[in-house]
């Protein structure tokens, strides 16, 4: 077998790979994977909602927009103090890197510079930063370049084909416009979809497709199982076969040799069997903490223990916490 990989994969070349046997698929990942990262080691990421719910957009999936009725409780941004309190908290946990999301269609340019202020107080912590806004403009992106952000989150979701039965308020042009004017910024792209939205395997190809011919290959990718909130429309949406699911974390490694692959949303209704075939087959990064943004997600027990169990470790941390701690009268932390 050839560890050669090209990055132009067919959308019918994909839709082959997604229907070899499990066994042969998940042997090709591993050798992927194991050509370009440590076998057994996984990043973990930690989430928090900065602005909840009230969107305008009409996402299909998501329990913040204002058009549906939901347990989300709308809230306004998060203080900065409050903020960079669960950063700590992430790290002390083990998490690498802070990814912070808000419900927006699009930040205005004065919330941008708030998200900033966060952006900094989470790097003061000694994290990585990701940030998910909606919509970017390339001035928009270009200053969180300046800030130092490492990551910014814009997933394309589905295929462009099943796009518009998700999406209406949005195209898929906007998605592929913000994702370039967040590459040329030289902010990473994190940048993934959901599966379990009534998708076909074409669909799930096209979106590899999609995701793999960005250039550059995002760097990270958050492959998403729907979690099915009550009163969103896909509230009652036929649950995604494991094994096809785990098909797709393949695909997606050997497509994109080099991304971070994300078991993302969904792990809690997740069998930790499922969970280890989706680390077989080439994904090395979770979000870890017992909410995503609005919906639950293992605790952080949980997680260790079954990391401990699969013999796997968390990606070590690399940034000395710099001896910014003043304000709230800590040590600084030095590792
Ligand atoms: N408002 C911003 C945007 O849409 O770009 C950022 C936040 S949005 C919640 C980030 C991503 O979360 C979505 O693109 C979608 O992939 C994922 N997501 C939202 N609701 C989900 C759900 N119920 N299940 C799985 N993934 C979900
Ligand atoms: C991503 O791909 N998944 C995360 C993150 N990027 C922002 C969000 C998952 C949200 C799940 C539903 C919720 O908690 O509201
Ligand atoms: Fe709004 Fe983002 Fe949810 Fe869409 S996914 S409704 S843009 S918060």
């Amino acid at each position: 077998m050839s560890l050669r990989h090209s990055t132009r994969w067919s959308a019918t070349a994909i839709a082959d790979l997604l229907a070899w046997p499990l066994g042969d698929l998940i042997f090709r990942a591993q050798a992927v994977h194991r050509a370009h990262f440590l076998p057994n080691t996984v990043q973990l990421s930690t989430l928090a909602s900065i602005k909840t719910g009230a969107c305008p957009e009409d996402c299909a999936y998501c329990p913040q927009s204002v058009r549906f009725h939901t347990h989300v409780e709308p809230d306004k941004l998060m203080p900065v103090a409050d903020v960079r309190a669960l950063a700590r908290r992430a790290r002390a946990a083990g998490a690498t890197r802070f990814c912070m999301g808000a419900a927006w269609r699009a930040p205005t340019d004065a919330n941008l510079e708030r998200v900033i202020e966060r952006i900094k107080a989470v790097q003061t912590e000694g994290l990585e930063t990701c940030v998910t806004l909606g919509m970017l403009s390339r001035r928009q992106a270009g200053r969180l370049a300046e800030s130092g952000l490492d990551y910014y989150n814009h997933n394309l979701d589905t295929s462009p084909e099943y796009y518009a039965r998700i999406i209406t308020t949005r195209s898929y042009t906007d998605r592929l416009t913000t994702l370039a004017n967040v590459a040329d910024a030289g902010i990473k792209v994190c940048c993934g979809g959901i599966l379990g939205m009534g998708e076909t395997l074409a669909d799930r190809a096209e979106l590899l497709h999609q995701l793999a011919t960005l250039d550059p290959q995002p760097a990270s990718v958050p492959i998403n199982n729907l979690i099915r909130v009550p009163g969103t429309p896909l509230a009652d949406a036929e649950p995604v076969d494991p094994f096809d699911f785990v098909r797709t974390i393949a695909a997606a490694r050997i497509t994109m040799p080099e991304a971070y692959v994300r078991l993302s949303a969904g792990r809690e209704e997740m069998r930790d069997e499922t969970q280890a075939l989706c680390f077989l087959a080439g994904a090395n990064s979770i979000f870890y903490g017992e909410t995503l943004l609005t919906t639950d997600n293992p605790s952080h027990q949980a997680d260790v223990n079954l990391l401990h169990r699969l013999g796997m470790e968390p990606e070590a941390q690399y940034r000395v916490a710099p001896a910014a701690n003043a304000e709230s009268g800590d040590e600084p932390v030095n590792e």
